[in-house]
């Protein structure tokens, strides 16, 4: 039967050994298992030694249990200031002065692509138009059956793309949008819809795999070509300056007819420069493509040609931003330099 001296005796055994435990503690799992091994309720140290205090000497189990609770609390300081190390990593030199202002973390922004397609949204919202979006992996109706490209036509060749099997494709232009719109909901008709497109291309300057698109269409009675013009050289002033010069061009495309090409007076030279880099010489700059929507496209959603008519236009962002900006190469969009970035947001 063991005594008071004997318990005093494993104690201290115990206590001389927690100092270094204590000290090799890496982890909260080692210091888990450390309390465990010293307070755990059915075999820790502590419970193992209380026990054995059940079969001293009565007269002496008053000393042996203030031994004991004593050695508790001491062997829960002790674990508590290691937890306490593992919580606060260790502090050099002098304390932080915490009067000092806060550290300031930059808040994110908008990539320039994003925030010229926001003034793009607000003029045509102004107008009364809506903005919706769809999916960028299309079929192969949505993205050129419905828009009047029959299979195998060549004119498929200007809208090449990354094709996920033989119906599945990455859309080449939002206008899918618009046929998706047009099947759900009956005319009046004003929207634009934003956003990413994809084409097989080998990166240049003036081209890249995947790039930003606005296309809008407008279906009604009685809508004219004299709307299409209106409206897009209301757009483009609102842009790019009261004054500005516009000129519509005839053009093709599949999907509207007639079709006309829209160019703006080019803004880097005033139009004088034989030698501008950026409008050739010419004077003017293409800054979208638009058109009567085919009377074909109509009757692919069930809208009566006889009795609605609408026009339509497409234009991408990038390349319009780099016109407004004076960028030289569409690849800075994607680069993601802050440098360049940050050049777009100065507010
Ligand atoms: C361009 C030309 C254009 C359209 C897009 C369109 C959509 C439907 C019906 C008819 Cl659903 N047209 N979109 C029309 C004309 C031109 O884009 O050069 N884009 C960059």
């Amino acid at each position: 039967m063991p005594d008071l001296p004997a318990l005093r005796a494993s104690i201290e055994a115990h206590r001389s050994k927690l100092a270094d435990e204590c000290a090799a503690v890496r982890t909260p799992s080692d210091l888990e298992e450390l309390r465990n091994r010293y307070l755990g309720r059915k075999r820790g140290f502590v419970m193992l030694l209380f026990e054995e205090m059940k079969t001293l000497d009565p007269a002496e189990k008053p000393a042996a249990g203030q031994l004991l609770n004593e050695w508790k609390r001491d062997v829960q300081e002790n674990l508590a200031a290691v937890e306490a190390g593992l919580l606060t990593p260790v502090q050099a030199g002098p304390r932080e002065d915490p009067t000092l202002p806060g550290e300031r973390r930059p808040f994110g922004a908008a990539h320039p692509l994003r925030i010229f397609q926001r003034e793009i949204e607000s003029i045509f919202m102004e107008m009364g138009f809506g903005i919706e979006d769809g999916p960028e992996i299309e079929t192969d109706y949505y993205n050129f059956e419905a828009l009047n490209f029959p299979p195998n036509h060549p004119a498929r060749d200007d809208w090449d793309t990354l094709y996920i099997n033989d119906n599945l494709l990455l859309r080449t232009h939002t206008s899918p949008v618009q046929i998706r719109v047009m099947e759900k909901r009956k005319p009046p008709i004003r929207i634009i819809i934003p956003g990413k497109v994809y084409r097989r291309e080998t990166p240049d300057p003036t081209h890249a795999a995947m790039f930003f698109q606005v296309e809008g269409l407008v279906v009604d009675r009685n809508v004219t070509f004299a709307h299409l013009k209106g409206t897009l050289e209301h757009f483009l002033r609102r842009l790019f300056g009261d004054k500005l010069k516009v000129r519509f061009r005839p053009s093709f495309f599949p999907f509207t007819e007639p079709s006309a090409e829209v160019d703006i007076e080019c803004l880097a030279c005033g139009q004088k420069d034989p030698a501008c880099r950026v409008c050739g010489g010419t004077g003017w700059k293409e800054i979208l493509g638009s058109g009567m929507v085919d009377p074909q496209v109509f009757k692919n959603v069930n809208i009566d040609p006889e009795q609605y008519s609408g026009w339509a236009f497409g234009l991408g962002i990038d390349r319009v931003a780099m016109f407004a900006y004076g960028i030289p190469d569409i690849r800075y969009f994607y680069d993601n330099d802050l440098r360049f970035n940050r050049q777009f947001h100065l507010k």
